[in-house]
């Protein structure tokens, strides 16, 4: 028999210590204590069960691949063999908290203004709806929340999100393309960084919405589609549909598939991409799409127009990273990414003529005359300025230098014109001329006007857009170069000087050519989610989300690869 040891009630303090202690690490949650579990609210009208006109048997649907991962080559420069090569971790971390305060006051504004609605409006301070009154601000916000590490905020938007009811919309109809991007997109990233499972209820049930957009004869969805049309089952695909609409929902609709091992959203997806396959050498620029396709009639792709800005964008981004989402299992996406960036290289690329012969590239916008009579229009959209971080990426991805050093010379084209304008700030679009081919050659003057020299501005306009930090993000993940680390934060200077507004919140500007640009009233969804973001990251350590770990989708939300470690 043992000798128990005497019951005292100092020993008691110890063992009620001990309990409180171990509970607290069970229970590892803050807000577990502090608000108990977050309850999920379903919507009001479940689209999972909602009968389809055109349903596919699942025996006949295509499973997103399996199975073991292919090895990937690694995609981030190997920081840690060098450490040494930045000076200023003190000052990099006081840009990291610069940027902080900015989302910070932002998403206070937010908060007290506009809680719940689409978009803050930034002059008045008040909410507006912009896409379905689904709180799209704080949906595309709530990653960026979670790796600026507020945790609190975080969760009182959860809760919030946990009753969303997607059948009650300020709209009459959805627009897919947005929908898919900064919701569903928003979400799964959300998820996939805190495991927060009502995240995960949302995202099935937005995605459910969206999948019943494909029931139709040619299981292809609208670019937008009204709820009462998708509801009885009248929801066909346009004649006129913009390539990048269809062409980026992959990501998406892979990863829902992936976390919910239900396999119809990448058999969806699926039959988009094999379709852009079937006419990828069939088109005006064989190897590339048209900005417009015809969803409704076999998928043709007579269009003259072709382009990585609006509307042809994100169809390429999201060839490179549906191949890193998928770890390569799928060959499809390698094939047509890189013959579709050969025709992008030989017919979009140019040199923009710049009186110092600058080493840059810009991506311009072809048109085709006749079939064989090409034209380059040396356009600088800021929207294409996203493409220097994808060559990049497929660079490293699929063992291209040559792209890479194109990736770097695109983000740093765009990095240029920013810097080229008074504000520092270049405008969504400009044209330049090109140099005959991608040799220096000497500079002729675009026009008398006061545009800076080499260039043309077409629409003065920025509003809080990504795509130029976007690249010069990616760019620094890969090469290690802390030049792009001093380029991004000129670029944030700039920015925050022209758009900051006296509530401290930011707004788009009218015209980036005077001295002191008038301010809109608006600030889209996409600064909180991915300019704030990419301006953050690019300032915090190189293991926070890790490109060999995660694959960003178009609205700048992280994506884990399932395959990673
Ligand atoms: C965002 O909604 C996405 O980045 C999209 O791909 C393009 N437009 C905006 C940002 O400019």
């Amino acid at each position: 028999m043992g000798v128990g040891l005497p019951f005292t009630p100092s020993r008691a303090a110890i063992y009620l210590i001990i309990v409180v202690v171990l509970l607290l690490g069970l229970f590892n949650h803050e807000p577990f204590f502090e608000r108990g579990p977050i309850l999920f609210v379903p919507s009001t009208y479940d689209w999972g069960t909602h009968p389809l006109k055109h349903g596919i048997p699942e025996e006949n649907m295509t499973m997103a691949p399996g199975g073991n991962p292919l090895p990937m080559p690694s995609i981030q420069h190997d920081f840690a063999s060098d450490p040494s090569d930045d000076p200023g971790r003190e000052s990099v971390s006081d840009k990291r908290g610069a940027i902080k305060r900015a989302f910070r006051q932002t998403w206070a504004s937010y908060e007290k203004h506009a809680w719940g609605r689409d978009e803050l409006k930034p002059l008045s301070m008040e909410g507006q709806d912009t896409f379905g009154g689904w709180a799209a601000s704080m949906i595309d916000a709530l990653d960026t929340l979670w790796l600026m590490d507020m945790k609190s905020e975080f969760y009182d938007a959860v809760d919030y999100v946990a009753s969303l009811d997607w059948n009650n919309s300020t709209s009459d109809s959805c627009n897919l393309f947005e929908t898919n991007i900064r919701y569903l997109g928003g979400l799964l990233s959300a998820y996939d960084l805190s495991g927060e499972p009502v995240l995960l209820s949302k995202a099935i049930e937005i995605g459910n919405l969206l999948y019943v957009a494909f029931d139709n004869p040619e299981h292809m969805p609208p670019h937008s589609i009204s709820f009462y049309d998708l509801k009885e089952g009248r929801g066909r695909p346009g004649h006129q549909q913009s390539s990048a609409g269809l062409g980026s929902m992959s990501l998406e609709f892979t990863r829902l598939s992936q976390l919910t091992g239900n396999p119809k959203y990448y058999d969806g997806i699926d039959r988009i991409t094999r379709a852009f396959e079937r006419t990828q050498n069939q088109t005006l620029l064989p190897g590339m799409w048209p900005v417009q396709i015809n969803a409704k009639n076999t998928f043709a792709a007579d269009d003259d127009t072709f382009s990585l800005g609006a509307d042809g964008d994100s169809l390429y981004e999201y060839l490179v990273k549906e191949h890193v989402l998928l770890q390569g299992q799928e060959p499809l996406y390698e094939k047509m990414y890189l013959e579709s960036m050969d025709v992008v290289i030989n017919r979009l690329l140019f040199r923009p003529m710049l009186p110092d012969q600058d080493d840059l590239l810009m991506l311009g916008k072809a048109e085709v005359i006749d079939q064989d009579i090409v034209t380059l229009r040396p356009h600088l959209e800021h929207l294409s300025c996203f493409a220097g971080g994808m060559f990049a990426l497929g660079g490293k991805v699929f063992g291209r230098d040559d792209h890479v050093v194109i990736g770097d010379k695109l983000a740093r084209g765009c990095a240029h014109a920013y810097a080229a304008f008074p504000n520092g700030i270049m405008p969504e679009i400009s044209s330049l001329h090109a140099c005959p081919s991608l040799e220096p050659c000497d500079f002729r003057p675009m026009s008398m006007t006061a545009n800076p020299p080499g260039f043309k501005t077409k629409d003065r306009r920025y509003i809080l857009r990504p795509e130029a930090i976007e690249s010069i993000f990616v760019l620094y993940r890969i090469t290690g170069n802390n030049d792009f680390r001093d380029i991004a934060w000129a670029m944030w200077t700039a920015i925050k000087k022209a758009t900051k507004t006296d509530d401290g919140t930011f707004a788009a500007i009218e015209d980036v050519t005077m001295s002191e640009p008038k301010k809109t009233d608006s600030m889209e969804s996409f600064w909180l989610a991915e300019t704030l973001k990419y301006f953050y990251l690019i300032f915090s350590d190189e293991d926070v989300i890790s490109l060999d770990e995660w694959v960003f989708n178009t609205e700048g939300h992280p994506l884990k690869r399932s395959g990673s470690t």
